[in-house]
């Protein structure tokens, strides 16, 4: 059976489904023990740019739950390092800029990106491709509100204060600094489809901090323009706290919507636009409970998901790094037993 006819790739397409299909949000990395060996010693920027340790972080979790598909083994600000923004990723903070961009001279620093900046996952890629073969691979990238917000304010923040106020008192620096970011998002995405992978996830994790208008005017558009480059794959779109933006991300262009756990799925389906299928939502933090919590948690998700025209299980957030593994590969048993059951029932 080809990747095409993939549960996750059927769902993603709103079509019939045998089993509802489940992924994990950063199903790859702390969680797991074998992934914490394989890094061992290795930064995290040297391990996105090393194939093979690519491929074999991203199979890790396909190999040990019964996900419907891998997620490519990277960061999202892999293509701003490729593009020459002099950055780091710091153990247990996450990405930290050395020079942050601030003013209108600062935007020099950025360019388009091309496959020749990111070879090693062109080749990765191609490699997992090969390997997964029914599986399909998501490819990814962050979206220009969330990967500016990393530039201005220099790393990780919780209001995105200093990324606001430039949106609201230098609107055109804003504009240019989101145009540029499209151009990268695009050519590491395309970068990513080109080379086989089956469906594209756009983060737009931290864009939950705007409100709808101010989503509608300084961030939509340049979602908009990314998804309409990629008709040939299916295309989804999350962020964190973003139950008031849901109908806009669907409005963008994705053909799956992300919820995190905040908004219960059947509310979603009637925030979205029609033909959207969504995915989600199991909060992260439930998998630390024991299994009889879990368990009555993910039925109501595949309960609720039922709303929608096509239902990807996930989780809200990312998978925390605290979680234990047999918890995941229980859920992921769960889920496809119980959406079979649910079906036929
Ligand atoms: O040394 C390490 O292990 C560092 C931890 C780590 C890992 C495993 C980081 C630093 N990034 C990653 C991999 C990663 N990043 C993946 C892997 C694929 C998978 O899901 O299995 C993905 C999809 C990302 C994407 C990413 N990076 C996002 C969007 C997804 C989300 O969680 O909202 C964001 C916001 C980042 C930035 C980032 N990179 C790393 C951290 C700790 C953070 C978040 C920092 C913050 O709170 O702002």
């Amino acid at each position: 059976m080809p990747a095409e006819d993939s549960a996750f790739l059927r769902a993603c397409r709103r079509q019939p489904v045998p089993h509802t299909p489940v992924w994990f949000m950063r199903q790859a990395g702390r969680s797991l023990p074998e992934y914490l060996r394989v890094r061992e010693g290795i930064p995290m920027l040297e391990a996105c740019a090393t194939p093979d340790l690519i491929v074999e972080i991203t199979l890790q979790p396909v190999r040990r739950y019964a996900v419907d598909a891998a997620i490519f083994f990277s960061d999202i600000v892999v293509p701003l390092r490729a593009v020459g923004i002099d950055l780091d990723i710091k153990p247990g903070v996450g990405p930290v800029i050395a020079d942050p961009i601030r003013r209108r001279e600062d935007l020099a620093r950025l360019r388009a990106l091309t496959p020749d900046d990111v070879p090693y996952v062109t080749e990765a890629i191609r490699g997992l491709v090969a390997e997964l073969g029914a599986t399909p691979l998501i490819g990814f990238a962050g979206a220009p509100f969330t990967l500016a917000s990393y530039l201005i304010e220099g790393g990780p923040s919780k209001n995105h204060d200093r990324t606001k106020a430039m949106m609201y008192a230098e609107p055109e620096m804003w504009h240019a600094l989101m145009a540029a970011l499209t151009e990268i998002t695009i050519g590491f995405l395309r970068t990513q489809v080109a080379a086989g992978a089956g469906a594209v996830q756009l983060f737009d994790s931290w864009v939950g901090a705007v409100a709808p208008d101010d989503y509608r005017r300084y961030v939509m558009p340049y979602s908009e323009r990314i998804f309409a480059e990629f008709t040939d794959v299916p295309r989804i779109h999350f962020g964190v706290g973003t139950g008031e933006l849901l109908g806009l991300m669907g409005e963008a262009g994705a053909d799956v919507v992300g919820v995190d756990w905040r908004v219960p799925l059947d509310e979603a389906a009637r925030r979205v636009p029609a033909g959207r299928a969504l995915q989600g939502n199991l909060d992260p933090s439930v998998l630390l409970a024991p299994w009889e919590v879990v368990e009555e948690r993910a039925a109501d998700v595949l309960r609720r998901g039922r709303a929608a025209e096509g239902h990807i299980f996930n989780l809200g957030h990312g998978v925390l790094p605290s979680t234990n593994p047999d918890q995941l590969a229980r859920l992921a048993d769960f889920v496809h037993a119980e959406s079979a059951r649910l079906a036929v029932g």
